[in-house]
């Protein structure tokens, strides 16, 4: 059967992104590879090899999701010594984007995925084999409208890993939704 390699994830518009790149290609200066501008994405739930039941089941578990759009300020470089990476995030979560991974994750897991047993860190990946930590630990905060989610498909073109948005689904509350 053929199964694709999927995960859901929020991608940044092309300023963003430039910018997210700068600071990775500046952090991963003589430590490791950074990470391509149009490979820059924040994972929210990675569902690994999915077949095309799983992944009709998958889209169905989006299209239940109602929050809210956010605003999310990238301030801060990270490093995870085991898959040696280096990673940009924020200091502060907004909490519709805790309650996105949580209503998502819980979800697909109704779905037959596997659920992260790592508590959540939302990270952009921005560079890989990195021997050591960056130097630099905290920058001017780049500020990222989040609107929209997709589920993206990670392919091998050539040799190298390629992204591509499958679907997206808009971050919006429930019309109707009494908030107060
Ligand atoms: P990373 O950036 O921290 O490496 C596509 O591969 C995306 O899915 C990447 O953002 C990657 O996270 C994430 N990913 C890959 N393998 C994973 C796994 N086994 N568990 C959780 N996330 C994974």
């Amino acid at each position: 059967m053929t199964r694709e390699r999927l995960f859901f994830a929020i991608t940044p518009e092309t300023d963003v992104r430039a910018h997210c790149f700068e600071i990775g290609a500046k952090a991963a200066a003589g430590v490791g590879r950074p990470v391509t501008r149009e490979n820059i994405h924040l994972t929210l739930f990675f569902l690994g090899a999915t077949s095309p039941e799983q992944r009709a089941c998958a889209e169905a578990a989006a299209a239940k999701i109602h929050e809210s759009s956010f605003e999310l300020a990238l301030d801060t470089v990270g490093y995870f010594p085991k898959p040696k990476v280096i990673w940009i995030g924020a200091t502060q979560i907004p909490s519709s984007l805790t309650r996105t991974v949580d209503s998502l994750s819980r979800n697909l897991i109704d779905c037959g995925f596997a659920g992260e047993t790592r508590p959540f860190v939302p990270h952009i990946t921005v560079a890989r084999n990195a021997r050591r930590a960056p130097s630099t630990e905290s920058f001017p905060p780049i500020h990222w409208q989040c609107s929209n989610f997709a589920l993206m498909r990670s392919e091998n073109v050539g040799g190298k890993t390629e992204y591509r948005v499958l679907r997206t689904w808009p971050l919006t509350a429930a019309v109707g939704t009494d908030e107060t």
